[in-house]
């Protein structure tokens, strides 16, 4: 995957509220890399978990799939082709981006089906595997139960539900702390000082962190049998809930 640095928030002319438009999608790469520590191994282990849960005939979803990271390692590591894979972002310029970056899938099996399409509106069905990766974050929060409770009704028993989140902690001196390491982790990576307070800004109520104990609760409300964290950095982390 080719993306362009992301020096979107070191002009005068940065965007004052976050959206996922040409300008975003063209740098996302090297945005989120630099940006969510941690990214990559992440990644990488949506693959291995899905190689171990897709189960034949049944249907694998990547929600919000911008650049399609996470749906080519699902189709890199699920070992056999006995299964739907269903690619969703409604971002028409991540949809385009992605349709290219599938491109070096063409020829095998299974076609992934990417769709330009709000996840509000999905309809799920004999899901084995679900990854919301950074996408529920975006979702307004009175809207986020009712969706978990959508992605449940179309999962099968046992499948798994991958969500990676940003999370704030209930603790305000440890909410501080890893606020603050990962400012430092964004320095390291090359962003300013300056850069970082104006992206800040800019996701204020667009990108709505919630605590673990909120998705963990959320997730069990929903009718999943059990959900924990299996990967966690400084403010972000992932979880894995089952059906
Ligand atoms: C990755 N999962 O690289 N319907 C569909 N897509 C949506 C919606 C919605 N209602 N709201 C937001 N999105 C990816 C990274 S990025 C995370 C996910 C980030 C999409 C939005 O267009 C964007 O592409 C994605 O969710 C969030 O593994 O930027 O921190």
């Amino acid at each position: 995957m080719t993306s362009r640095k992301d020096n979107l928030f070191s002009s005068d002319t940065a965007p004052v509220s976050f959206v996922f438009d040409e300008k975003v999608a063209d740098v996302f790469d090297d945005m989120i890399n630099r940006s969510v520590p941690g990214y990559s191994t992440i990644i990488s282990m949506i693959g291995l978990l899905a190689r171990q849960y897709c189960v034949p005939g049944s249907r694998v979803y990547d929600l919000g799939c911008s650049l399609g990271a996470a749906t080519l390692a699902i189709h890199n590591q699920v070992p056999h082709q006995d299964y739907q894979l269903i690619a969703i972002d409604n971002s028409p310029a991540m949809v385009d981006r992605c349709r290219n970056n599938l491109d070096v899938l063409r020829n095998q099996a299974p076609v992934v089906d990417l769709r330009c399409a709000d996840i509000l509106e999905t309809e799920l069905q004999q899901a084995s595997v679900v990854v919301l990766n950074f996408t529920l974050q975006f979702i307004a929060p009175e809207q986020r139960a009712g969706l978990i409770a959508r992605i449940w009704s179309g999962m099968l028993p046992g499948g798994i539900l991958i969500l990676s989140e940003k999370i704030r902690f209930p603790d305000q001196t440890l909410d501080h702390l890893f606020i603050d390491a990962y400012h430092s982790f964004k320095q390291r990576m090359g962003y300013s000082e300056m850069e970082i307070s104006k992206k800040r800004a800019a996701l204020e109520n667009v990108l709505v962190p919630e605590s673990i104990a909120t998705h963990k609760k959320r997730t069990l409300a929903a009718g999943f049998s059990t959900v924990d964290v299996w990967f966690q950095c400084f403010n972000f982390a992932s979880l894995v809930a089952i059906r």
